[in-house]
């Protein structure tokens, strides 16, 4: 995991692997849910550039609804520790739960992913006494009800006022500095509009000085301005990435791994 920070804070990229331990997750299909799927397509990830896997059990796409602390830890430690056993590559657990987080971390985690900024009570003591690195993402509203009706004034300058807010009482409580990531949250209570402008604008976050974190992936984003059913937006994916990376964002949470490595790899190489 200190090579992912050190990458970061060197200005180079990171990509995050998608894995879902879901029964409903909409771009897997739920077909990697037996452990020994889940191991495979880590090490897939790893072999094709993944520098850091990110696994959750609880779905947050539109209008998912919330599960029981037991369930969630039910679906991710057993995949965390078989990861755990068959490779090296640092892990990120995608949970809003402090519990979760917690089991996650001592099953051998690296990184806590929470959806909604450690707005959860004790995720923030939590996160101070596992001393990991935290992505801190903004999303209005919950998962089961955020689509229906997202309203902005201005939504760059709020989203980043939002997780600055959050930074303050991460970093009161005691988060390092060099903990913490931020991201705008794409797709989470936003309209195509206001997705398209916190990518164009996603400089505005990385003038902050943390690093910055992009999750478009097949998002419905591109569904929208493009027409197209999830299985066809890794091309728009892929190029969206890239489009954040020209305005500074370092890190990239995939399910193409593959392509966006080769793509960031170009990007990297001209700068
Ligand atoms: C994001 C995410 C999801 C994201 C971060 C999906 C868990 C929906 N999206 N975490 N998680 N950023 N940090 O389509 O954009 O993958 S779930």
């Amino acid at each position: 995991m200190k090579q992912i920070l050190n990458r970061l804070h060197a200005n180079q990229c990171v990509v995050m692997g998608i894995l879902n331990a879901t029964p409903d997750s909409f771009s897997d299909g739920g077909v990697y849910n037996q452990l020994d799927d889940a191991v495979a397509r880590a090490c897939q990830m790893q072999a094709d550039g993944a520098d850091i896997i990110d696994i959750g059990g609880e779905s947050t796409r539109p209008g998912a609804k919330a599960i029981s602390t037991a369930l969630e830890i039910s679906r991710v430690i057993p995949v965390i520790q078989a990861i755990r056993k068959n490779s090296a590559i640092p892990v990120s657990v995608d949970t809003t739960k402090p519990e979760v987080m917690r089991a996650a971390v001592e099953a051998g985690a690296d990184m806590v992913n929470d959806v909604s900024a450690l707005q959860a009570k004790g995720a923030i003591q939590t996160c101070v006494e596992l001393d990991v690195p935290v992505c801190l993402m903004h999303k209005q509203g919950k998962p089961e009800t955020m689509q229906q009706h997202p309203v902005y004034r201005q939504v760059v300058a709020e989203v980043k006022a939002f997780l600055l807010e959050r930074v303050a009482r991460c970093r009161q409580a005691g988060i390092a500095r060099q903990h913490i990531i931020l991201d705008p949250g794409f797709g989470f209570g936003k309209r195509l509009e206001d997705n398209l402008q916190l990518l164009a604008r996603i400089d505005e976050l990385v003038e902050t000085g943390y690093p910055v974190l992009v999750g478009v992936s097949r998002k419905s984003m591109f569904g929208m301005l493009l027409d197209l059913p999830v299985d066809q937006r890794m091309t728009s994916s892929v190029v969206a990435a890239v489009l954040a990376y020209t305005r500074g964002a370092r890190f990239f949470r995939v399910h193409d791994v593959k392509q966006t490595v080769d793509a960031l790899k170009l990007c990297q190489a001209l700068t």
